[in-house]
């Protein structure tokens, strides 16, 4: 009986697990007992090792996840590291807000960063960065350069944990990555391309060793799926509506035209910001629509 080690698997591929286990990734297999429950180890996942007497090692175990996000999925999230591009594709709150419910939802805190900031105009560039002043203000660290980004990063990063990459096909997840891990030689593509050929040029989820922990490059979960969210619940993952609800006079005021509503007198006054609100009302109806929008039908 050789001893378990521990570590997260970092890498799946065909059928064989890297696992990082201290300062080493050792290629492993899963035990067909796995397979037999249904369950499959997934990048993230914190598992158990044994190398057996021929000297191959064996994945033997997966501990409870944390949670579960995207397809192709990452295990155990920590924190998201949401990439939005200024240009191409062009900077929208409606996507930005999009992908922020989507991770309240999740319970995963998320920073942002602002790529290709140099390819826009400086009046436009103006107007995104005050909108990120906005998002800062309401609980979401912003970045608008990466040198800033990269000196804060690893600090940032506990140990073990595992910050992910999210945003669209070419925002520059990648370029990113690669400028922050130089051990990282992740393949990027201009938009023109990726959209093209109508994929990510990620294809793959991989975790790389940053700071005490990790941050995965992924295809980024653009098409998410918020259906699932209960209509109700909608507003808790406005985080600045959540903030003023306890003041609405009703319990479980949908901040619609509710008599005696906090948010939409936050609203009034210019601490609520009008297009959060509106992107609020597109989102329930969406939600509420049976299907959720075209591009998720597919
Ligand atoms: N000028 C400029 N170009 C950038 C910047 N960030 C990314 N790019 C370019 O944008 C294109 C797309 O970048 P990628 O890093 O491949 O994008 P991605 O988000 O990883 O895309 P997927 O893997 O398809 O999800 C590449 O041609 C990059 O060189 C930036 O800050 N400035
Ligand atoms: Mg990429
Ligand atoms: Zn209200």
């Amino acid at each position: 009986m050789t001893d378990l080690k521990t570590g997260i698997v970092v890498n799946l591929l065909a059928g064989y697990y890297d696992v990082q286990l201290g300062a080493q990734v050792v290629r492993t297999r899963a035990r067909g007992v796995f397979r037999k429950r249904g369950q499959k180890p997934r990048v993230g996942d914190r598992v158990e090792v044994q190398l057996d007497e021929h000297g191959t090692n064996y994945l033997v175990g997966v501990k409870p996840r944390t949670n579960l996000i995207g397809r192709p999925a990452v295990a155990n999230v920590s924190s998201i590291l949401l990439v939005i591009s200024a240009v191409e594709p062009d900077y929208t709150r409606a996507f930005l807000d999009r992908y922020l419910v989507y991770f309240a939802w999740q319970g995963v805190p998320v920073t942002i960063y602002l790529s290709k900031s140099e390819l826009t105009s400086a009046d436009r560039l103006a107007e995104i960065k005050d909108d990120l002043q906005y998002y800062h203000s309401i609980g979401y660290p912003c970045f608008t350069s990466r040198d800033t980004l990269k000196q804060a990063l690893p600090d940032l990063i506990k140990p073990q944990a595992v910050w992910t990459l999210a945003g669209q096909s070419g925002a520059g997840k990648s370029t990113l990555l690669n400028y922050l891990q130089s051990q990282a030689q992740q393949e990027t593509a201009p938009i023109s391309m990726s959209l093209n050929r109508g994929r990510h040029t990620t294809r793959q989820v991989s975790l790389f060793a940053l700071g005490a922990g990790f941050l995965a490059d992924t295809p980024g979960f653009s098409a998410l799926d918020l259906t699932p969210i209960k209509v109700k619940e909608l507003a808790n993952y406005f985080v600045e509506f959540a903030a003023a609800r306890p003041n609405c006079k009703f319990r479980g005021c949908q901040h619609l035209s509710e008599p005696g509503c906090a948010v939409k007198q936050a609203l009034q006054a210019g601490d609520i910001a009008q297009w959060r609100y509106d992107d609020y009302l597109t989102l329930r109806q969406e939600i509420t629509e049976q299907g959720g929008p075209e591009y998720l039908k597919k």
